[in-house]
């Protein structure tokens, strides 16, 4: 071996070849090649979509603040080295005693590389795990600072960079995007008075109205412990038997078994503040506030049948669908807007706004908007960015201040703390995505992994040797809190108000349209319908007999219970409600701004098609900037009488529920191959049961017959054309933007 190396031969001539050095596929050794952009940046599907959606993101270009720059790192025409910069010349070998020896100790750059290795991972969130992140900005639309001095608020248009994470709770980090659960919905506004975290959800209220519970909530949903499941799901006898017991959470039960659960996407729920928190003006005075943000794309979700597969077809469906609109420079949108009351609303109300069980419908107070929320950037790396951003609700700028609600004291104390064992220490906020733009001075010090290279011997203050720096900002630029006079004994124990559970379940169960009402139903029955306690499962009903009769009736009908439990006894006397029923809660009352922008379609090819036709559609549809897909028995080359295609996805790696709507164009020789083929027929199945819009042209609306789907009547979002026509994207995108048609639901579904 010497002899060869002493001769420049490598020591093992083959291994070279396996790597492709011989066959000019790998890049000369000790250069680097340039790599275009976009094929850097992008992802081939990437790509496709960005061409098929139009302008593409600008690469590492946010709006707004370029904070991070300092850190980040580009590898491009650089040689690979070791942690301490030491060029590595052979990145494939570990440093042996003869070609076939021991292994050395002394190989520092093998040990260094593995030692990384082994300590990559960090724990990972004990709830809200799983998540996915982008940067934006919010803009806000007038000048608030008759209400708060908060810096978002400060100037018409102003821009504040913030980082947005969405989340689900329950599962693990590697966990399905599409579980029945509550999303997260935090954001880090990096203002110029220092960061300010809302860490928020998708839906308004919450399980429990105090911390303590909190420990208990959570063990309870989670896997249960002696067999370490269910994954990411709420259908099992532990969290039934807490919520059975628990009926404060009936409430919340309502939104988590409804559609609000399981969205189509992050870019299409809504974000909630959740308390009731306060907005502090520059003369002190305060006004409650509760921060609401609407998509643009309005609400939509999945059905469940569709939720359950797409797991399975595409775990990452959410973060897939998240990334993929920002790369194609489709910027997901939010209004934000505020609920502002005083304190003699709020003592009006028969329900306590320290409750965060309650909504404050908006008939009440309606919801003023106050800007947009825009997120227009990828992270550039996951872990670095997503993984170790951590939010606090203990982060509040001047301006922005606390109430007395005890869910979110609770929340005040644990985010901070969490992170200390989560990333390793108390100066997690050093951690670039962590790090406000604001200037950090203060005289805290040390700790594990300290960034900053304090200068001077002083770190204390008061102090004259540094005289007197950094000082106190006082109460006109400061921090100061609200002073909310307290003058009560210490107890333990709820407020009267905190007593009444149902009126706003009921509420809201009243409020859904009628498929909604369904939805809900139908999750109960099949979340209950994996309780194998039966005690457990009657105590749900019982209890759901206070929020409504019918409502506890289907459940228990589609339990198979041949009769109804006593209701749960209840523990005041219900005060008369405001509001009977409240249109904003359903999902219905934001159908969006009616754009099909981004919603993917499926146009089914096979040889034989007509290819001309086909290609008619998708440039039209693509045009109305829909994400067009040729989904063929295979990938590739599909003829097409003349115009042959390229399918870009197979009926195996894109089955229908990754997609909103799905065309069949005309071609008998295709028409004949898919109906043959179970795929095609299970695809245009779950498509029709799922409520997408469905249009078959000529021949193809045989493969629907193939599949059991009557073609004849009249169905909403079904349209069924004899021959192709200039206006088929036109009217295949106006049943596309209504999203679901629900119309054609039945129990149990025919198709
Ligand atoms: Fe959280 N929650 N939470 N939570 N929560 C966490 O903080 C906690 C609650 C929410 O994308 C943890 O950094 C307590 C309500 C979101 O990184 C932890 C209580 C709402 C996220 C924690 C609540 C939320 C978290 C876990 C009851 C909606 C993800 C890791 C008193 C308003 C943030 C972490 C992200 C994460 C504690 C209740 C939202 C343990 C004690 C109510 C969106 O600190």
């Amino acid at each position: 071996a010497t002899d060869a190396a002493s001769a420049g031969i490598p020591y093992n001539q083959h291994k070279a070849g396996e790597h492709g050095l011989d066959h000019g596929h790998a890049p000369p050794q000790g250069e680097s090649v340039a790599v275009a952009p976009e094929a850097a940046a992008s992802t081939l599907s990437e790509q496709n979509e960005t061409a098929k959606t139009g302008q593409p993101a600008q690469a590492g270009v946010n709006a707004v603040g370029g904070g991070l720059d300092r850190v980040r790192v580009d590898s491009g025409g650089q040689v690979l080295t070791t942690n301490q910069g030491v060029p590595v010349a052979d990145n494939q070998n570990s440093l042996k005693a003869g070609l076939r020896g021991p292994a050395l100790l002394k190989d520092f750059i093998l040990r260094e590389k593995i030692t990384h290795f082994d300590h990559e991972r960090i724990p990972e969130r004990i709830v809200h795990a799983r998540g996915s992140g982008a940067h934006g900005y919010f803009e806000c639309y007038d000048a608030l600072t008759q209400l708060t001095c908060a810096a978002p608020f400060a100037a018409k248009g102003k821009r504040t960079p913030v980082f947005v994470r969405f989340s689900t709770v329950a599962g693990e980090r590697g966990s399905k995007d599409t579980a029945r659960d509550v999303r997260g919905f935090a954001i880090k506004f990096y203002t110029d008075q220092g960061n300010w975290d809302l860490v928020g959800n998708n839906i308004p209220v919450f399980f429990i109205q105090d911390a303590m519970k909190f420990p208990d909530l959570i063990h309870a949903v989670k896997p249960e412990p002696h067999h370490g499941m269910p994954q990411a799901a709420s259908a099992h006898d532990t969290f039934w038997d807490f919520m059975s017991l628990m009926p404060e959470s009936t409430h919340m039960i309502m939104w988590a078994m409804s559609d609000r659960a399981i969205p189509r996407s992050y870019r299409m729920m809504q974000g909630f503040g959740v308390h009731t928190f306060r907005f502090v003006n520059a003369e002190g005075e305060s006004v409650f506030v509760k921060f609401h943000f609407s998509p643009k794309l309005g609400t939509h979700s999945q059905v469940w049948d569709e939720a359950v597969k797409v797991s399975g077809a595409d775990p990452d469906f959410h973060r897939r669908d998240l990334w993929e609109a920002i790369d194609a420079g489709e910027y997901p949108e939010w209004e934000m807007g505020i609920q502002v009351f005083d304190q003699a609303q709020a003592d009006s109300f028969s329900f306590d706004i320290l409750d965060a069980t309650k909504i404050i419908p908006e008939e009440l107070v309606p919801v003023t908007p106050i800007g947009r929320l825009v997120l227009d950037r990828n992270p550039d790396n996951f872990f670095a960015e997503t993984e170790q951003v951590a939010f606090c609700t203990a982060h509040v700028v001047p301006g922005i201040d606390f109430t007395n609600d005890p869910l979110l004291a609770g929340r005040i104390h644990s985010y901070v703390d969490t992170q200390i064992s989560r990333l390793g220490g108390p100066n997690f906020h050093e951690l670039p995505i962590n790090a406000p733009l604001a200037p950090v001075h203060n005289n805290q010090r040390d700790g594990m992994h300290r960034q900053a290279i304090h200068r001077g011997r002083v770190a204390y203050e008061p102090n004259s040797l540094a005289g007197g720096c950094p000082f106190q900002a006082g109460a006109k630029m400061g921090f100061v809190s609200f002073p909310e006079p307290v003058t009560q004994d210490e107890v333990r124990g709820k407020p009267e108000k905190f007593a009444e559970h149902y009126n706003q379940a009921t509420l809201f169960y009243r409020s859904q349209s009628e498929p909604e009402q369904q939805h809900i139903i139908g999750a109960l029955t099949f979340e209950l319908s994996k309780v194998t306690v039966p005690a457990v499962r009657r105590r749900v009903v019982a209890g759901l007999r206070n929020v409504d009769e019918t409502l506890a009736q289907a459940v228990a009908d589609g339990l198979g219970m041949l009769d109804l439990p006593d209701p749960l006894p209840r523990a005041i006397e219900p005060p008369k409600p405001e509001v009977e029923v409240s249109p904003a809660l359903s999902l219905l009352a934001r159908p969006g701004d009616g754009s099909v922008r981004t919603r993917k379609v499926a146009l089914l090819v096979a040889d034989g098609v007509d290819g001309g036709q086909v290609l008619a559609l998708a440039k039209a549809l693509i045009g109305a900037g829909v994400v067009v897909r040729m989904v063929g028995p295979h990938l590739g080359r599909v003829a097409g009488g003349g115009t042959d295609l390229d399918a870009d996805a197979s009926l195996d790696n894109h089955p229908s529920t990754v997609f909103d709507g799905a065309i069949v164009v005309d071609g008998e020789q295709a028409a004949a191959a898919l109906s043959a083929d179970g795929r095609a027929l299970e695809f245009l199945r779950d498509t029709y049961r799922h409520a997408k819009t469905l249009m078959a042209v000529g021949a193809g609306a045989k493969v629907l017959q193939a599949a059991g789907i009557d073609t004849q009547g009249s169905v909403d979002g079904l349209l069924v054309a004899k021959t192709h026509g200039a206006k088929d994207a036109d009217t295949f995108c106006a049943a596309l933007a209504l999203h679901r048609h629900f119309s054609r639901e039945t129990n149990p579904p025919q198709v």
